[in-house]
């Protein structure tokens, strides 16, 4: 299965490594041929090489459009070098066998990450380079495909390793690195059509992402795994820089995800804040005047479940935070940036890692969710729905004070990263009790106080801090059972989206019972 490479093509955008390969080539004897650009470059460099032009016998034309997209060019690389009506074809017209190709393509996503016009993305839409892809894909029998930069070295290493050849099982995963790379380009170029469009109906589009690291398992440990990445480039746990520890599990880059999501959601203009996340719930949340406070308060909602979770700050963490967060096992911290004492203050402590970004995530931005079913996957819009005070409507005789005001909006935000149902107690910007992924509400409205009291008895407090807190549920309540259940627990005002059949009901259970309730108008269901 060794087939040694003559005859190689290269065809590149991004012309890293060119000159290095294209020498290590020549040197091997691999006669040269190449497109305008890189053809240019490798002369540049004393290289002899032999147009694109000539092989076809047609110049470039139109712009580039059509360059390699030729029977000399596809025919070399299409042949089937053990077919006798392949190879008497060949000889037939001069067609010369192409053993390697090598090309990146047109950069179609940094083009539209960039926010160039329309006409500007079509043009930089690579119609010839994929072509050439996947034709040398098909032939893997005998042709070998080099897509990435990256592989450079693993390509020069094989020829080391075979004097001048290549093994079969060498080409079938250069192969299948170049169809997911066709795959993930046609899809981001179905993405950019699917957006360009108009809003509101189904788009039909494809999906498809681009392997950025295979993980060491996935949710357990006989499960494999891998992080794909999609091309956007967002502040995220993606594209986050990693200082320190072990690598992420897949059980922690979803839970940094959840807890920078959370966070983000608060404006660092306006104040520091911290989330707390354990198995992809929070288990405290709170602003702060430093974020030192915004911990302390986070972590005095949940102390037990605090433990091993995952920090998020909407801030670069700062030394003091750092010194702090060291009190008890912390797995990962994730942080616009971080001081460089608070990076020695980490360094210490070999199990943490400290994530760093550049900024944070947008929340209002959109974007999409998937979730995987039996035999398909469900796609929607990244729920960016928000709630200001404008947008309330006060149903009960009792209206909250402007105080209760911005602690049922700060919940509101929290039970919108809730597992549902939801239910979220609030006193002064902090969480102190959160109940998440109950199958009824009355129970998620019952845990969360069960945890406050005992986390009263935790800080020696004389009752829970769910008593005078506010309370918000991600959903409405169809009955007045759960609202009273947080009405029991100490809780004195209410933020719901209402719209239950029963809403009559709940308010005057509400009215009846003192409190002060609005309605969003909006649900925040997360499952
Ligand atoms: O415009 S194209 O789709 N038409 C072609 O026939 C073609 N052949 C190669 N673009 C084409 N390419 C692309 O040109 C390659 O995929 C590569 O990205 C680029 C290299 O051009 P140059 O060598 O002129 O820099």
């Amino acid at each position: 299965d060794l087939y040694p490479v003559r005859r190689a093509l290269l065809s590149v955008s991004d012309k890293t490594g060119l000159i290095d390969l294209g020498r290590a080539l020549a040197a091997r004897g691999v006669e040269l041929i190449s497109t305008g650009g890189t053809a240019r470059a490798l002369r540049d460099a004393g290289l002899e090489v032999r147009d694109v032009a000539e092989v076809t016998g047609f110049p470039e034309m139109m712009d580039g459009r059509v360059k390699t997209l030729h029977p000399m060019v596809h025919g070399g690389l299409l042949a089937l070098r053990d077919d006798p009506s392949h190879v008497a074809a060949m000889e037939t017209h001069l067609i010369s066998p192409i053993d390697l190709l090598v090309v990146n393509l047109y950069p179609f996503e940094e083009t539209v990450a960039k926010g160039a016009d329309y006409a500007t993305c079509i043009e930089n839409i690579d119609i010839g380079g994929p072509a050439m892809i996947r034709a040398a894909s098909k032939n893997h029998a005998f042709v070998n495909v080099v897509v990435d930069v990256e592989d450079y070295d693993r390509l020069l290493a094989e020829l080391e390793a075979n004097d001048g050849q290549t093994t079969y099982g060498f080409r079938q995963n250069l192969a299948l690195t170049a169809y997911s790379r066709t795959a993930a380009y046609d899809a981001a170029v179905s993405a950019w059509m699917a957006a360009a469009l108009e809003e509101g109906a189904p788009r039909r589009r494809a999906f498809a992402g681009t392997l950025a690291q295979t993980l060491r398992y996935g949710e357990n440990p006989h499960q494999n795994a891998a992080f794909y990445v999609d091309g956007s480039n967002r502040p995220g746990v993606a594209t986050a820089v990693q200082h320190q520890g072990k690598e992420l599990s897949y059980n922690n880059i979803n839970d940094t995800d959840a807890a920078f999501e959370l966070v983000a959601e608060f404006d660092p203009e306006d104040t520091a804040a911290c989330a707390i996340i354990k198995h992809a719930n929070p288990c405290g949340v709170a602003k702060g005047a430093t974020l030192i406070e915004a911990y302390k308060s986070a972590f005095d909602c949940d102390r037990t479940s605090a433990f091993g979770g995952i920090v998020a700050l909407n801030k670069p963490l700062d030394a003091e935070t750092a010194e702090e967060i060291t009190g008890i096992f912390t797995e990962v911290v994730i942080a616009p940036g971080a001081s460089d004492e608070a990076k020695g203050i980490f360094a210490a402590k070999k199990n943490l890692r400290l994530l760093t970004t550049d900024g944070l995530p947008d929340a209002r931005a959109g974007g999409l969710t998937f979730r995987q079913v039996a035999g398909g996957f469900l796609v929607q819009d990244k729920d960016n729905g928000f709630v200001g005070m404008d947008d309330l409507k006060v149903v009960t005789k009792l209206a909250p004070t402007e105080e209760q005001m911005r602690d049922l909006l700060f919940a509101w935000k929290v039970a919108k990263h809730v597992k549902s149902n939801a239910i979220v107690y609030v006193r002064d910007q902090a969480t102190v009790g959160v109940g998440a992924g109950q199958m009824s509400r009355v129970d998620s409205a019952l845990i969360a106080a069960k945890k406050a009291e005992r986390m009263a008895e935790t800080l020696g407090l004389a009752k829970p801090l769910t008593i005078g807190s506010a309370v918000a549920s991600d959903a409405f309540f169809p009955f007045p059972d759960g609202l009273l259940e947080a009405a029991a627990a100490g809780a004195t005002c209410v933020i719901q989206p209402g719209g239950s059949m029963r809403d009559a009901e709940v308010i005057a259970a509400a009215d009846e019972a003192g409190l002060a309730m609005v309605f969003t108008g909006m649900r925040h269901f997360r499952h």
